[in-house]
């Protein structure tokens, strides 16, 4: 379906004319190095290429106001002096006589985009420009912005592609309030926002850019901000809020369509942002939100200022549009006691719009203002000794490493009479397993097949599984006659040869027959039966009273849980089993196998049994990285069964710490060192 990328070397052709350190790092390099680096790699070539446009009148008085229009035309006549006092009345911009026409430019290119995604002609894109937009205001200009490119975007989906339900992520490491108050009385538009924030010590210091500004009349909840109180955030801090707000609201927002405020100063090394997250991380988010709005994602460029840490990021947002293998995140941190109070205190707050977040902990209820006062005490104390450490290390992080694509993407162990689905290669040939595993594989009861057939498979899972390890294939499914023996035999005798972790997910009940205590898998069973316990802290049964078919019970599972536990866990392999009679609908089906590409560099084998070979189509489309169908029934959300998730979840989290998403019940002191 394809990737649209838009670049013009005429939106590096404005710069700051006159002596402003609050405005000397927005530079024309920004642009030259991301698209650069997007040549170097050869990601550019891959994506289609899509030229800008201006934007019209009409299209920016979609956001901003008349009189603001006519000011910002005045610009390209002015004298230096006069651009000097213009850009006066505003907070950190600059003016310059080219700077008009690249505002345009930039707010077309998000347009041109949008229109590429939503006619079809391609399924997602990313747009490069500058001036970036998320600070521009109805009447003003601010925080190097001049027009609100994704805010014009959004409003023309709407009006021009009949858009009914927009989705803005802005990752940018400043608060887009800009798009916030474009959109902060309406429901059709979901603005999520997380800044630096430092309890409104860091610019724009605004009240109402922490987490209680959810919007005003109809448009309550539809504002989502995550301030940041400390500076040195990670990835885990991020993929958190991502598991435990962002994603949840966002499927039940169920968007026609995704913007993204593309902006990689909360990247490491970025001198306003100061945070720690690394470049690989904006894969991980790109990923999660690929699958939302059927795959319509427009990611448009805002802030960025260390050139090799944005063109690095913009690499691997373009890299993952373009489908390719998600990079391993290994030795993820606990989120921090500062990151846990910010997404407690948003939970708490959002769970009144948000029935996915109904069971989220009331911090009302709970002691977190004491916690907020000592933990705000202990973060200034940080700030002033870390202020002078800061300024004289530069920080240094690995170059991501490579993500390859493998020559084969999916491959399929069929039985021979079973039909292959277009695009996955069937595997027939096997190795020798030797006797030894063979002895081992003819000793499991598999009643139903005859034993040479039952060999003959697992030969073909053993090469299969091989070949993953080798990244010759990418993922896989195969039907087997019996779900449940296949798995027993896949993590004791063959899997385990080859992967050192192996995250089982298993939807339906499925009886265990194999020892999980020594963390060389970690099972994750996600049925509507109540039966098993919890055994130890790698298995892990979660039930839906109502069965996998509870959409809003599943997808609480799957980011409050699966997710989570996952990027700890860090598998080499997944091993997704579809137990027969499960329950679960083809839509979900299909995004939990989108999602859980996300691990093992997308390392994934399906199994299923014979007679299920009906959702085969909907598995193989889902393994060759064709966008999920979204999940339109969780726009009325049947009243769900308690808190039965949010207790287990509870539980687990001494042993997780990915699950947390309360403070601690320590005292404040123990804030990220
Ligand atoms: C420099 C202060 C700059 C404005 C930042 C705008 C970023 C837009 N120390 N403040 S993404
Ligand atoms: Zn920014």
């Amino acid at each position: 379906m394809g990737t649209a990328l838009i670049y013009d070397e005429e939106m590096t052709k404005y710069k700051l004319l006159w002596v402003d350190p609050a405005c000397k790092i927005e530079v024309p390099e920004r642009l030259s190095v991301s698209y650069e680096a997007l040549v170097r790699t050869g990601l550019s070539d891959r994506c289609v290429s899509v030229p800008p446009r201006e934007a019209s009148d009409a299209e920016i008085l979609l956001v901003h106001s008349e009189e603001y229009l006519e000011g910002v035309k005045k610009t390209p006549h002015m004298t230096l002096e006069d651009l000097k006092e213009f850009t006066l009345q505003y907070g950190d911009v600059y003016f310059h006589p080219n700077i008009y026409h690249c505002a345009k430019l930039a707010a077309g290119s998000a347009l041109q985009l949008v229109d590429s995604v939503m006619t079809g002609k391609v399924r997602n894109g990313m747009a490069l420009v500058r001036p970036p937009g998320h600070h521009s205001m109805r009447s003003a200009a601010s925080g190097f912005c001049v027009f609100n490119n994704v805010a014009i975007a959004a409003r023309y989906a709407k009006q021009k592609h009949g858009a009914e339900r927009v989705l803005i992520v802005d990752w940018d490491i400043h608060h887009g309030q800009g798009v916030q108050y474009c959109f902060e009385d309406d429901p059709s538009v979901l603005y999520f926002s997380w800044h630096r924030y430092e309890r409104q010590k860091f610019w724009p210091n605004l009240r109402e850019s922490d987490y209680d500004s959810v919007g005003k009349g109809s448009g309550a909840g539809f504002n989502v901000n995550v301030p940041w109180n400390e500076v040195g955030m990670e990835n885990s801090d991020y993929l958190s809020v991502f598991c435990h707000v962002l994603l949840p609201v966002a499927y039940e927002f169920c968007p026609d369509l995704v913007l993204v405020c593309a902006g990689f100063d909360s990247a490491i090394g970025d001198p306003e942002g100061e945070m720690c997250a690394t470049p690989d991380i904006f894969a991980h988010l790109t990923h999660l939100l690929m699958n939302l709005a059927g795959g319509k994602l427009c990611a448009v460029l805002e802030g960025g200022y260390n050139l090799t840490s944005l063109a690095q990021s913009v690499c691997q947002t373009v890299q993952t549009l373009l489908g390719d293998p998600l990079p391993q995140l290994a030795n993820l941190r606990s989120p921090c006691e500062s990151a846990l109070e910010s997404l407690q205190c948003v939970r708490s707050v959002q769970r009144r719009y948000w029935s996915i977040l109904k069971h989220a902990a009331d911090s009302a209820t709970t002691d977190v203002s004491n916690k907020r006062i000592k933990l705000a005490k202990a973060e200034e104390e940080k700030a002033e000794t870390a202020e002078d450490e800061r300024s004289q290390e530069e920080k240094v992080w690995p170059e991501p490493a490579e993500r390859l694509r493998p020559p084969v993407c999916s491959a399929s162990v069929l039985p021979d009479d079973a039909a292959c689905p277009d695009g996955l290669k069937r595997l027939v040939s096997s190795k020798d397993l030797g006797p030894l595993l063979v002895s081992r594989i003819r000793n499991r009861s598999m009643e139903d097949a005859g034993d040479a057939d039952g060999v003959a498979t697992f030969s073909r899972l053993y090469t299969l599984i091989e070949k993953m390890r080798t990244n010759e294939i990418g993922n896989g499914v195969a039907l087997v006659p019996d779900v449940a023996a296949a798995v027993e035999c896949v993590v004791q005798d063959l899997g385990s040869d080859l992967v050192s972790r192996v995250l089982v997910v298993c939807v339906g009940k499925e009886e265990l027959n194999y020892a999980t205590a020594d963390g060389k898998m970690l099972v994750v069973q996600i049925s509507g039966e109540d039966k098993e316990e919890q055994k130890g802290k790698y298995y892990i049964p979660v039930c839906l009273k109502k069965g996998c078919g509870d959409t809003v019970g599943f997808i609480q599972a799957v980011f409050g849980l699966l997710l989570p536990l996952g990027y700890e866990y860090d598998p080499g392999l997944v091993l997704l089993v579809r137990m027969p009679g499960s329950g679960v609908g083809d839509c979900m089906w299909q995004q939990l196998i989108g999602l859980l590409k996300g691990f093992a560099k997308g390392h994934t084998l399906v199994l299923m049994q014979t007679n299920d070979g009906a959702c085969m189509g909907p598995t193989a489309s889902a393994l060759l990285g064709h966008p999920a169908p979204p999940l339109q029934e969780l726009l009325t959300p049947l009243p769900d069964d308690g808190g039965a998730l949010e207790r287990m979840r509870e539980r687990l989290q001494a042993d997780w710490k990915m699950l947390q998403t309360t403070v601690s019940s320590g005292n404040g002191e123990t804030a990220k060192s």
